[in-house]
């Protein structure tokens, strides 16, 4: 179905639950504001790039500095544009048109938006608490009412999701070719995914992960080099894409070459990519995240074993932190109009589990993924080293693994009542 077919229900819905959020809390109207330009530097006049505001992301998506949109109990949801008259700038058109005759369009001056915004008791929710038209600035209890109207996603937003994903698909298609074929460098590759893809890098979801090798130890590694690798080696590619304000995100790791070590971490990669279907195939609704992500470990554990990596009970393996220093960071997060969308995780994590971003109980219309990893980390295998737990550890077998990094696979699933459905795996056979 079309953007155009599947909006209205979703702004229907969400007009629905906000004006049972505003009696609950007994506000007159909610003001969501896109939000300003925040300078890069106080020392030049240069500016970053608007991302708005994700509640009104939620809603609309517009993506033009100062425009609010305008709640009310029984009324069309109001839509107030500041029309800049400016030669030196302009706003790009959104990509889709969809929304426009859900909102009674305003439009208003530069400084003027107060005139036309409503008064009373009004909750204000806006990314620049400094600038914020008059009302209640963020209160943090109607904040929280708002991020659990964005766990479940309409069938507008799964569609957007689909089609993130199936962007940022094409761009991991092309860097995979471009790796394979040798004699690339990050930056070579990083860009060759936003071509692919068709994104400004500053229009990404958030900044493309593309690790060479031993970089793939560091998770949030975005420090592309140029110098030029062939031979045998690894990449992983965390990168994503944006639909109508909503943002893919999508991990693959690959290996060239066929040395003895490159053989091995092939294979790895291959049971990695088993281990995570194997969880994708365990969700069921009902059951808490935070199982599937200690299921994780279990399953990591015997994998560990399988590859000869290491040699103990599952129970010892996991009971003693030893897939943790491997496998360090969660399973995943639910995702949306943020990478790391809101509302999933009220309760914390278990201690051992504490970088987990969703600790919900997974119900239909969850959208989140599902992105198990193993890595060579120095800085965690000392930890064991101290303690004696490396013994449990093939060390020959992790020196041998060392410089290719470590692996992640990762896939954005959507939980349905009869199942689940991948994106990811539907736009990579689709
Ligand atoms: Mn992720």
């Amino acid at each position: 179905m079309s953007f155009a077919e599947t909006y209205p229900d979703h702004v229907a819905g969400l007009q629905r639950a906000t004006e049972r959020v505003l009696a609950e809390h007994k506000y007159e109207a909610l003001v969501l504001c896109s939000g300003a330009p925040q300078s890069k530097n106080r020392f030049d006049d240069q500016s970053w790039p608007l991302i708005p505001t994700p509640a009104f992301s939620h809603w609309c998506p517009l993506v033009e500095a100062d425009s609010y949109l305008v709640i009310r109990q029984g009324k069309r949801p109001t839509l107030v544009r500041t029309v800049v008259d400016d030669f030196w700038e302009t706003t790009a058109p959104p990509e889709n048109e969809h929304f426009w005759e859900h909102f009674d369009v305003v439009t208003t001056e530069p400084g003027h938006a107060s005139d036309v915004l409503p008064g009373g008791r009004v909750a204000t929710v806006t990314r620049d608490p400094g600038a914020a038209p008059p009302g209640e600035v963020n209160p943090q209890e109607l904040i929280a009412s708002l991020d659990a109207l964005r766990t479940k996603k309409t069938a507008y937003e799964i569609e957007s999701l689909a089609e993130a994903t199936r962007r940022a698909v094409r761009g991991h298609r092309q860097t995979a070719v471009q790796f394979a074929g040798g004699d690339v460098s990050e930056l070579d590759l990083h860009l060759a995914y936003l071509a692919a893809s068709e994104q400004d890098d500053l229009a990404t979801p958030y900044k493309n992960i593309v690790a060479l090798g031993a970089h793939a130890a560091v998770l949030h590694y975005v420090a592309y080099q140029r110098v030029r690798e062939s031979g045998d080696t690894s990449l992983l590619v965390d990168a994503g894409a944006k639909c109508n304000g909503y943002g893919s995100d999508i991990t693959r790791t690959y290996v060239r070459g066929d040395s003895p070590a490159a053989r091995r971490f092939s294979e790895l990669i291959a049971r990695m990519d088993k281990l995570q279907q194997e969880i994708c195939r365990r969700i069921k609704i009902g059951m808490r995240y935070e199982d599937l992500h200690d299921l994780s470990h279990r399953l990591l554990a015997v994998m560990l074993v399988e590859a000869g990596i290491a040699r103990a009970s599952t129970d010892e393996l996991v009971d003693r932190g030893i897939t943790r220093a491997l496998f360090p960071h969660g399973l995943g997060h639910s995702l949306g109009v943020t990478t790391h969308d809101v509302g999933m995780k009220l309760r914390l994590p278990r201690a051992e589990n504490k970088f987990l971003r969703n600790t919900a109980v997974i119900e239909a219309g969850q959208v989140f993924t599902i992105e198990p990893g193993l890595y060579i980390i120095e800085g965690l295998l000392a930890q064991l080293r101290a303690d004696g737990r490396d013994k449990a550890l093939d060390l020959n077998v992790i020196d041998e693994l060392r410089p290719f990094g470590g692996i992640r696979i990762e896939d954005n699933i959507v939980v349905e009542a009869a199942g689940i459905r991948n994106l990811t795996r539907e736009a990579f056979n689709g």
